[in-house]
């Protein structure tokens, strides 16, 4: 079995999410640092609603924290700051935020990164290729966004650079015929993970989503498995827009997680929580800047407590 060994950085957490907490921690903190009455659970619904925790998630948090206060009138600030943070841990711990585990009879591993133009997929394939190597798993990348040159460019440069091998097309060739020619070549080579990036598409323009089915089925028939993930890409600096795509992206392709990028380039960080609890489908990395590092494994805790200390 393989792929359980990524070990996640609370210090990445820590920079990305720095000025999340310097809003939304610093200001749930004053919060209940005054005078505690049922305006004070208004006011938390608010803030979470400010940080992207999106309408429902919002109202549940504050509503739960609001009986605490009723059955404990005595309790302090930090009984409710132990308390939202016991919420939102058991929110994020709901589902695996690991990969797949696979015998070695099964693999490779079939990895498709999907998701609407530019929230980071062919960066994030990068990144996900460097941390497969760096322990020592053998990946294949897979260029299947053939809907511009410049996008088999991006990743080949990255292929170069990380010493991995790459299975392309041309421009404008089929998607599906690429996905299914990289699998083969996968299995063909022994590798433990291949990774296949796709083109970036609108959630909301249905043949693209479609096409992502056919991309599916020809992984399924070159390897007689998988996909074994599909990974939606979601850009956290994009708001609650995150969550409507992805809720349409799991309609048309059911997901088995999410790449959360750009995390170092929102205040906020709600949106983690409201896309688990509104879709269970559970964030699996997170991205934390443009560096060949700069991707972790999501880790509820380290979140959290990013978000508040
Ligand atoms: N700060 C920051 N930038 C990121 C992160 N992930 C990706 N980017 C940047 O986002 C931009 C777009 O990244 P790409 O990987 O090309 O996005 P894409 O989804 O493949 O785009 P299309 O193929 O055009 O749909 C690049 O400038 C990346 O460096 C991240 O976690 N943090
Ligand atoms: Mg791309």
């Amino acid at each position: 079995m393989v792929f359980q060994f990524f070990k996640s950085s609370l210090s990445k957490f820590k920079s990305a999410l720095s000025r999340a907490r310097s809003l939304f921690g610093d200001k749930i903190r004053s919060l209940f640092q005054g005078k505690i009455d049922e305006r004070t659970f208004e006011q938390l619904e608010q803030l979470l609603y400010e940080a992207d925790f999106g309408v429902a998630t919002a109202m549940e948090l504050s509503n739960q924290i609001n009986l605490l206060y009723r059955a404990h009138p005595s309790y302090q600030r930090d009984d409710y700051l132990k308390a939202l943070r016991e919420h939102l841990l058991s929110i994020l711990n709901k589902y695996p935020t690991g990969l797949v585990k696979l015998e070695s009879s099964e693999l490779p591993l079939i990895v498709m990164i999907v998701g609407v133009n530019g929230n980071g997929k062919t960066t994030s394939v990068a990144k996900l290729a460097h941390l497969f190597k760096e322990n020592n798993e053998k990946v294949l990348v897979a260029a299947a966004d053939t809907f511009r040159a410049a996008a088999i460019d991006q990743l080949e440069t990255w292929s170069k650079r990380l010493q991995i091998d790459i299975v392309k097309g041309v421009p404008n060739c089929d998607p599906a015929a690429v996905a299914f020619d990289a699998v083969k070549a996968g299995k063909a080579r022994q590798v433990d993970v291949v990774l296949i990036d796709t083109a970036g598409r609108l959630h909301t323009k249905t043949p693209l989503m479609q096409e992502l089915e056919k991309i599916k089925r020809s992984c399924n028939k070159a390897a007689g498995n998988g996909p074994h993930e599909i990974l939606l890409v979601l850009d956290a600096t994009t708001g609650q827009n995150a969550l409507d795509q992805a809720k349409t992206f799991h309609k048309f392709t059911p997901l088995t997680g999410v790449i959360l990028t750009k995390l170092d380039g929102t205040a906020k960080g709600g949106i983690a929580v409201a896309i688990q609890r509104e879709l269970g489908v559970p964030i699996k990395f997170v991205g934390t800047g443009e560096g060949i590092d700069d991707l972790q494994p999501f880790d509820p805790e380290s979140f959290v407590s990013s978000l508040f200390d």
